[in-house]
């Protein structure tokens, strides 16, 4: 029988009646609301040592690793799906289920789903409780991996109880690994069910997962509801839910800006919201690193908050050179998950030190093998860490009101073609720039990594409904911000030589991009205007101190006009899976690019 004497929350009325009804389909041995205290964190770290799931990392006090499952590293986009009442609502872009067939089929699944394990209880807010921007959710989930991440990732409170009671909206989000167990049965370090289901309702706002146990597909609160439902919200409600870093540049005059970032994932979000500026006039303090809600505020300009409360970010790659900021703030009370081990009880993974350390313990539990291809972490291992120990943390990250936005900045990793910066000509261009974003997949989600496709505003795996109304959507966000709204910019700090090494050094150096963005902002310079978009004059760039060869440079800033001729031939054939739903404005906008390249 279920057994709620563990908890002494006052829980919702309304969320006590749907936790008996998930309780009495799926069976679990017990239930566990959670309030958030240390304590519970605690205890969910000892379930987790016991079964294995988790080991100590000695080094990192407070600091764990979890190996997954060789199937379960990553998000899954085949599996995740839209379920609208009409598919044409999911639009071209998604997966799309009809929603009561996809109920049925969950309902199967997920009965007696939680036999002999405990069904934890989450209540979250997204952003400070009661904040203008802030949404509340409560995720029932059976993996203590995931109700310990999220309380990294969120913030997780009993008050969300006392606001659900006073009639405050909230979304549920339901999760479970999909792995009963039966009497006597022993558990695995690692439960996971192969048969995979992340399903979005967006017009009931409800996200119900099955199976998997990995951040995007489990860590409800992220992608699945900051993303996929909150964008179904906004687009009603006159708001925006965004694949964004925020920071702020604060100029040693006291001038301050913010920006906001969307590249795809595993393209940089993360390491430009910790930027260490190599421009000493510049210092960025971080606000959010991956998901922004932005709304426009009393005096007309655009706020955006981030709502989340953790990071949840991609190891390998990171290092004291490339993020230091990042490297302090994981020394302590951080989950890993799929690094590598140290002999001497560290963490390890590609690109944090030049050697190789020998005697490694790879991300599946074996000795590393460094003769071997493969690498000694997983390309997709990452790091869950609480916002509050970034080094480089706004002091006021967590004000509800938000910071009002001065520039948006796409971006993602293109090889060739799409210069180091380029500011869009209007708002109206800035949408097309940002409907045509297009990046090498990485390894964040399963599927071929290094091939390009479109990953428009950096939202192809996460708008909750047809991408072409969202464009709309983001057009009409324009219209009423008016002259307020941020200037848009386009970014990629990928670029490839022969040698296929990066010709621009990025990391701290991107400050000097974030430098150029600041002066456009302000007028200081007028830039160049090019059939593609505003590019920089070299001479506006400050390339102090940097080494790099003039014309390595003059490339990464120029307009290859035959390269864009061939580029918006594929945007042409990418805008005719929007049909109907494709705003004329941005066919109007790709006439006029093709018009400008062709008399160039
Ligand atoms: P998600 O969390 O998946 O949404 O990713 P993200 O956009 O936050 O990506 P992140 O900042 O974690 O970067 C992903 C990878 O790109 C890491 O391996 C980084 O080291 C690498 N990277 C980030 N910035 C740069 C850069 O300026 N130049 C180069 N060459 N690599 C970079
Ligand atoms: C991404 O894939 O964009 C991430 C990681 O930020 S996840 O939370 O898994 O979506
Ligand atoms: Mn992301």
């Amino acid at each position: 029988m279920t057994d709620f004497a563990a908890t002494e929350v006052l829980a919702a009325a309304d969320v006590r009646t749907w936790v008996d009804e998930v309780a009495a389909k799926t069976k679990p041995a017990s239930v566990r609301y959670l309030t958030g205290s240390d304590a519970e964190y605690q205890e969910l770290v000892d379930v987790m040592l016991e079964a294995g799931t988790i080991v100590p990392v000695p080094k990192r006090p407070g600091s764990y690793l979890a190996r997954s499952t060789k199937d379960d590293v990553a998000r899954m986009e085949d599996r995740t799906f839209i379920c609208s009442e009409q598919e044409i609502d999911a639009g071209p872009t998604n997966n799309w289920r009809d929603p009561a067939e996809m109920r049925e089929t969950l309902d199967e699944l997920f009965e007696g789903a939680m036999a002999r394990r405990t069904m934890y209880v989450i209540p979250f807010s997204m952003g400070v409780v009661g904040g203008p921007i802030s949404q509340l959710g409560v995720e029932i989930t059976d993996s203590p991996y995931v109700a310990a991440s999220m309380m990294y990732m969120t913030r997780v409170t009993d008050e969300v109880h006392t606001a659900i009671e006073s009639g405050d909206f909230w979304v549920k989000a339901l999760h479970s690994i999909g792995v009963p167990l039966a009497e006597g049965e022993a558990d695995v370090a690692w439960p996971s069910n192969p048969n995979r289901y992340i399903t979005q309702f967006p017009e009931t706002r409800e996200i119900i997962s099955f199976g998997s146990a990995y951040g995007g597909n489990a860590l409800l609160a992220k992608k699945c509801f900051a993303l996929r439902i909150a964008s179904a919200m906004a687009r009603d409600e006159g708001w925006m839910a965004e694949h964004m870093l925020i920071l702020r540049m604060r100029h040693e005059s006291g001038r301050t800006l913010h920006i906001t970032g969307a590249f795809p994932s595993a393209c940089g979000k993360t390491n430009l919201a910790m930027l260490q500026s190599s421009m000493p006039e510049w210092t960025i303090e971080t606000i959010g690193d991956d998901i922004a809600w932005l709304r426009p505020g009393k005096d007309g300009r655009l706020y955006a908050i981030n709502p989340e409360y953790g990071f949840f970010g991609v190891a390998p790659g990171t290092s004291v050179k490339t993020n230091s900021v990042a490297m302090e703030m994981m020394e302590r009370d951080t989950i890993f998950t799929n690094v590598a081990l140290t002999e001497d009880g560290d963490v390890w993974w590609e690109g944090m030190t030049k050697e190789v350390p020998e005697n490694l313990t790879n991300w599946l539990g074996e000795p590393h093998d460094p003769s071997g291809d493969a690498p000694a972490a997983h390309p997709n291992a990452r790091f869950t860490v609480r916002a509050m120990q970034c080094p480089s943390i706004a002091p006021d990250y967590d004000d509800p009101a938000g910071v009002p936005i001065d520039a948006i900045i796409f971006g993602g990793r293109r090889p060739s073609l799409v210069p180091l910066v380029m500011q869009s000509r209007s708002w109206q261009h800035g949408v097309f720039v940002g409907s045509t974003v297009s990046s090498q997949q990485t390894a964040a989600a399963e599927g071929p990594v290094g091939q390009i496709r479109r990953d428009p505003f950096a939202m192809l795996p996460f708008a909750g409904y047809n991408m072409g109304d969202y464009f709309a959507h983001w057009l009409r966000m324009g219209e009423s911000l008016g002259d307020k709204a941020p200037k848009i910019f386009n970014v990629n700090w990928f670029r490839r030589d022969e040698e296929g090494g990066f010709p621009w050094p990025g990391f701290s150096e991107n400050a000097r991009v974030l430098d150029w963005v600041a002066k456009r902002v302000s007028g200081e310079v007028t830039g160049v205007e090019t059939p593609i978009g505003i590019l920089p004059a070299a001479d506006e760039l400050n390339l102090d101190g940097l080494e790099i060869d003039r014309d390595v440079l003059d490339e990464l800033i120029s307009c290859d006009v035959e390269g864009w001729r061939d580029e918006m031939l594929g945007v042409s054939e990418f805008y005719e899976i929007f049909g109907q739903r494709l705003p004329g404005e941005l066919g109007r906008e790709l006439t006029d690019v093709k018009r400008r390249l062709k008399e160039a």
